[in-house]
């Protein structure tokens, strides 16, 4: 079995429908055992700033399915949910990203991993801390990492609630 962590994210009403859809159709999935889901964070938007803010969480999942097999079913989730993506890095209605995938390191025009920007991510460092904050990332720790962000980014993540999964 692999250990897979996936990044969640949506800022399109109603999101926390989104992320609990997303959720549940990843562990009904018949090759993915979900262990773990973090608490649900609202989060202001980084990249492209003018846009509403997001509900972001982590889950870690068990799986035999190789990388790309993962990224297509959470492609198919995005897809399902209706996600249209008008500007670049501006508003979807539910964003899923694999961040690790066991030790793999992969570099395909597909996917990176480990997800090239995640350890510079306070919506992703932040949750994903909560669940798995001794994981080994680019020779730190996930919370190294979250230790090592500038106060006013981790400022911009704060505890939303919590989904009934
Ligand atoms: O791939 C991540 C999408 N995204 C987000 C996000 O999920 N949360 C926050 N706070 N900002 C973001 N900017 C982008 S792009």
């Amino acid at each position: 079995m692999n250990q897979a962590w996936i990044a969640l994210g949506s800022n399109i009403a109603p999101r926390e429908t989104y992320l609990q859809q997303a959720i549940q159709t990843l562990s009904e999935h018949e090759e993915i055992k979900l262990k773990q889901i973090s608490t649900v964070y609202e989060t202001d938007p980084v990249g492209y700033e003018d846009q509403d803010q997001f509900l972001n969480m982590v889950a870690e999942v068990e799986t035999n399915l190789d990388p790309l097999e993962l990224l297509h079913i959470c492609q198919d989730i995005e897809q399902d949910l209706g996600r249209k993506r008008i500007i670049r890095w501006g508003p979807r209605t539910v964003d899923l990203d694999i961040l690790l995938y066991s030790n793999e390191n992969m570099n395909v025009e597909e996917l990176i991993l480990p997800h090239p920007r995640m350890h510079e991510r306070a919506f992703v460092l932040v949750p994903l801390a909560e669940i798995a904050a001794e994981l080994p990332l680019k020779g730190k720790s996930v919370q190294e990492w979250l230790d090592a962000l500038p106060t006013r980014d981790v400022q911009g993540v704060r505890v939303w609630g919590s989904l009934n999964i």
